[in-house]
């Protein structure tokens, strides 16, 4: 067993009986109340799970395992030419504790030695027709992978409860593993006329994962350890986490589930964001010819609220502040490219949109998400395929919805089923109430 594996063990299995003796004696303590309001609007602010990785904050953002981002720059360990290792996120996230060096650097070690896609994964890749959709051809490879799943054999062999914890861990090293390689194998299909490049075992994860792509200026590396950290997790209500955890929640394998957490990603309103954004960006420049007026982007957004679309990368569920893994990225950019034309924009954004948004009278929240920025960055150091992003996205976001998966089976979640009511029933409570009061 490995030391990771010895650890999560350790940590997992006494909390198993330790949640249930708590469920046991506060079982019936009761939380709060919901509104009609919350029912019909996407159970907002309700709480339905537990995720023990990370916690999400209105005003500050998230924290994983307790750690703000800020906090997670200075403490977590760092990959060669800067920026922390994702490698660590996936520890702390895993294990509740800050990561040593070593422990980095060990994830780094197993993640490389796992990292094999089987060939008929890239043949069935290779089948689609090229205008396939890079999230599209994402989540189906991780489907394709399947066969892989030690879960899914270890079950059919038949396999105790209180063991599912032990092949779910090799399901989600085997397959964070291998991501990079898939989504490698997608772009330089998709975009680099099929021809693709070696792993270099010699890298860390990120690394080794935008050398893959075709990216091996440092700053870019630097930026894919960033970008692959503060993407990995957001608590466990958004839709790429609800549906992971949802799937699993029928001991459907990491496979199945991460790839129906993909299929959420690739919503436009939850990470296909990071792809609208450049999107629209790119149109602003060219409707105006580079860097807009204050006037002219003000224009811009309020045609886009009059066509009735949304404008991307602004507004959060949850969130009632500029996201702090904006910040992370806008602190990266003016370290690294100040002068980037598309920061310029960005920056131009951040300062008209939230004024705008306000003034609707109905968003409830006019700052920046993560997907406000990301994109620019990336297109600095040239990769400017923006259906891609998305991909890069879902790399990073397995890394927390894989965790959480694994603390699902370790804990014995049980299979999910929420209520669901008709309108009628909710209008019939209403009226019962009316005629009691
Ligand atoms: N532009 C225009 N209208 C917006 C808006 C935006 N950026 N954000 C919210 N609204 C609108 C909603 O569409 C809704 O309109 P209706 O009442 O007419 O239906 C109204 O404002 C109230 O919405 P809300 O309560 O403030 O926001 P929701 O919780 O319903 O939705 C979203 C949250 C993130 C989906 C929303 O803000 C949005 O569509 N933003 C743009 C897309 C985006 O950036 N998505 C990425 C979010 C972060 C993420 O998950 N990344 O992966």
């Amino acid at each position: 067993m490995d030391t990771l594996k010895e650890k999560f063990a350790s940590l997992a299995l006494p909390m198993r009986a330790d949640v249930k003796a708590f469920i046991k004696e506060h079982g019936t303590h009761v939380l709060g109340s919901y509104t009609i309001e919350q029912v019909y609007q996407g159970m907002k602010g309700m709480i339905g799970m537990v995720t023990e990785t990370s916690k999400l904050d209105p005003e500050e953002g998230i924290r994983f395992r307790g750690y703000s981002i800020p906090e997670l720059r200075e403490k977590l360990p760092r990959g060669k030419g800067g920026e922390n290792l994702p490698e660590g996120i996936f520890y702390l996230l895993l294990t509740g504790e800050l990561p040593a060096e070593e422990d980095a650097r060990e994830v780094s070690n197993q993640w490389a030695r796992r990292s094999h896609v089987p060939k008929h994964v890239l043949d069935m890749l290779d089948m689609l027709p090229q205008h396939t959709h890079p999230m599209t051809q994402f989540s189906m490879a991780i489907l394709a992978m399947q066969t892989e799943s030690v879960f899914a054999a270890a079950y059919r062999k038949g396999l105790h409860k209180n063991d599912y914890w032990d092949p779910m861990y090799e399901d989600v090293m085997n397959l964070i593993a291998r991501l990079p390689r898939v989504a490698a194998y997608i772009y330089r299909k998709t975009y680099k006329n099929n021809v693709h490049i070696e792993p270099d075992p010699k890298l860390d994860w990120g690394a080794n994962f935008s050398h893959m792509l075709g990216y091996d200026h440092p700053d870019m590396k630097a930026l894919m350890r960033l970008y692959l950290t503060i993407h990995a997790d957001h608590e466990g209500g958004n839709v790429s986490a609800h549906a992971t955890h949802l799937v699993g929640s029928a001991l459907s394998d990491a496979y199945l589930s991460l790839s129906s957490g993909m299929n959420g990603l690739a919503g436009p309103l939850h990470g296909l964001a990071a792809q609208e954004v450049a999107r629209w960006i790119l149109e602003l420049k060219e409707k105006y010819k580079g860097v807009p007026s204050r006037e002219q982007l003000a224009e811009h957004i309020n045609q886009t609220l009059a066509e009735g679309k949304v404008v991307p990368g602004y507004g959060h569920a949850v969130l009632r502040k500029t996201d702090p893994r904006y910040i992370a990225q806008q602190e990266f950019a003016k370290a690294h490219l100040a002068d980037d034309e598309l920061f310029k924009i960005v920056q131009l954004i951040y300062e008209v949109t939230p004024e705008i948004l306000k003034a609707t009278g109905k968003i409830k929240n006019p700052w920046p998400n993560v997907d406000a920025h990301s994109g620019i960055l990336l297109m600095h150091y040239g990769l400017t395929e923006y259906d891609f992003f998305t991909v890069l996205f879902g790399v990073s976001r397995a890394i927390g919805v894989l965790t959480s998966l694994l603390w699902d089976r370790a804990l014995g979640a049980p299979i999910e089923r929420p209520g669901s009511v008709t309108t009628e029933w909710m209008k019939a409570q209403v009226a019962k109430s009316k005629a009691t009061a």
